[in-house]
């Protein structure tokens, strides 16, 4: 088994291929934010916006969808226009991913699956927003995101804002290092919050440039050091819902989410959209605007490991 006979689960979209073939960058880019992380409309408007900002810095985007049981490499807007209203969508992590293949389901890919099935596609870096992490009241629930697993294990560079401060941030840079997940500050020295550029907790390495970045990925692939490695870069200044505002906020939503009893792969989902309604859309303008800030990073680094002489 290797590739080969993992291709005849894959329908990579021919822009994708074509660059994959020619050793052109790429970017892979989920799909949970569309059916599971944003309202429509602006889902799909900001699917469309990262496309566009991965393609003005440099790169081809791939975002990347489990559709009737076809595992996507690239939509086309007929389909990411479709998957941005569809009901039953599934949320798929790496445990949901053979199950969505088999019974030909439609899923929405996570960070977890998503790094999964860049890697089967060949795609070495990926942006998302925040990645899932440990939750606040893990000591009850053991609620740990997968996606930290899956940084562990697949090697694919994920660039995200950080965690988002719904969960519990230091556990959950404490859960990275534990699995030996290099955690990179771009430009920062703090570990951001998603919504808010300062968590408080130092990030364990900063480096400034797509070019140190990709000089660091490359360094651990020539050691043979397995796995992902996690860039975490902070939502412009401007952009920004600073910290000591959100904390009132964050507090409320998981409060609700309590009270109502929400668990498991449900709690992501409404803990955005409540506090969607209760920032009166504040924290979907900052939403969005630290994807396209992520996207631009991820299409420079794409592009850097592209150029740069190897490493050793
Ligand atoms: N980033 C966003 N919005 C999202 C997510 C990330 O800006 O909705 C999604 C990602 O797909 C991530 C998931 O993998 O939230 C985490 O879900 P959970 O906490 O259930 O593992
Ligand atoms: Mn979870």
């Amino acid at each position: 088994m290797g590739h080969d006979t993992v291709g005849r689960f894959l329908d990579v979209a021919p822009k994708v291929r074509s660059a994959l073939d020619e050793g052109r960058a790429v970017v892979a880019l989920e799909s949970t934010i569309i059916t599971h992380g944003m309202p429509h409309p602006q889902n799909v408007a900001t699917a469309r916006e990262v496309e566009a900002v991965v393609r003005d810095n440099g790169a081809v985007p791939a975002t990347i969808a489990v559709i009737a049981g076809r595992i996507k490499i690239g939509l086309t807007d007929e389909e990411l226009d479709w998957l941005g209203t569809a009901t039953g969508v599934m949320k798929l992590s790496r445990a949901d991913l053979p199950y969505a293949v088999a019974s030909k389901r439609h899923g929405a890919t996570t960070v977890a699956a998503t790094m999964i099935c860049a890697h089967l596609a060949g795609i070495g870096v990926f942006a998302t927003g925040g990645i899932g992490g440990v939750h606040q009241g893990v000591e009850n629930t053991m609620d740990i995101s997968a996606d930290l697993d899956e940084l562990a294990r697949t090697p694919v560079a994920v660039i995200c804002a950080g965690a988002k401060a719904i969960l519990d941030l230091p556990r959950t840079l404490e859960y990275l290092e534990t699995r030996g997940v290099p955690v990179v500050g771009y430009r920062t020295d703090e570990f951001p919050a998603f919504w808010s550029r300062a968590s408080g907790l130092p990030v364990p390495v900063r480096l400034d440039s797509p070019a140190a970045i990709a000089d660091l990925i490359r360094t651990k692939d020539a050691l043979n050091l397995t796995g992902g490695i996690l860039i975490a870069n902070p939502v412009p200044d401007i952009d920004e819902i600073p910290a000591p505002e959100m904390k009132g906020f964050i507090e409320r939503a998981i409060a609700e989410a309590a009270r109502r009893g929400v668990t498991g792969k449900a709690v992501t989902p409404f803990l955005l959209s409540f506090l969607f309604e209760s920032t009166g859309g504040r924290s979907l303008a900052t939403n969005i605007a630290l994807i396209k800030n992520n996207a631009a990073l991820a299409a420079r680094l794409a592009a850097s490991l592209k150029q740069d002489t190897p490493a050793g």
